[in-house]
């Protein structure tokens, strides 16, 4: 798809070790939760954040806000090998200002969506996979087929132009596919620019 742009095995394994470890240093100040959808229904997938922004999830409906909704904390900072990987690889000028952590155990899944919350769409997108493989899928906006790609621990991909408003989602995590994440499970980390255009 155009737009869809795939960088496997772009993290080392000794990049991946080094980031997860900021990662969940990062998860000691802001521990995973368990959003709602805005009809109630918890998630499969733990959330957190990083940055000045993330993404939540409550009865109140789907937002970004500078804080976390259990401690009432500011997000903790993203690792600044974060925010290299964003220029090196999108050359996007300005920096992200949001990272949301998406953890993955057991039968976790995201269902196909659309990402429509942020306020300025000609920004990329830049996802990290950390952990056990995903069966990722993604199609058009406008509908059709779609197909599936796997994600990998390491594998690094962004979405822009017309694939900024793809369908996506993960099918299913393939359970002890890697050994990375202690106790098991995937964590995603997607970086965006959410907030107003500066
Ligand atoms: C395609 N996360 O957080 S990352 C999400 O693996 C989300 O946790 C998935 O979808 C995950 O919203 C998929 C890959 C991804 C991220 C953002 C996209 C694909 C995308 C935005 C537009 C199109
Ligand atoms: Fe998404």
């Amino acid at each position: 798809m155009e737009g869809f742009r795939f960088w496997p095995g772009a993290l080392s394994a000794s990049g991946q070790a080094a980031l997860l470890a900021e990662v969940l240093a990062a998860v000691e100040q802001a521990p995973f939760y368990r959003p709602v959808t805005p009809g109630g229904r918890p998630f499969s997938v733990e959330m957190t954040g990083m940055g000045p922004l993330a993404w939540v999830s409550d009865r109140a409906g789907y937002r970004y806000q500078p804080t976390h909704p259990a401690t009432g904390a500011p997000w903790p900072p993203m690792p600044e090998r974060l925010l290299d990987l964003w220029s090196d690889l999108t050359g996007w000028p300005e920096p992200p200002d949001a990272c949301l952590v998406n953890l993955y155990r057991g039968p976790a899944k995201m269902g196909l969506h659309q990402d429509l919350d942020e306020q300025d769409h000609s920004a990329p997108v830049l996802s990290v996979s950390l952990g056990d493989a995903a069966v990722f899928r993604i199609g058009a906006a406008g509908g059709g087929p779609t197909r599936t790609v796997r994600l990998a621990s390491g594998d690094v991909c962004a979405l822009t132009g017309p694939a900024r408003l793809a369908r996506h989602g993960i099918d299913r995590v393939i359970a002890g596919s890697s050994t990375l994440v202690p106790g098991g499970g995937r964590i995603n980390l997607t970086l965006r620019k959410a907030g107003p255009a500066s």
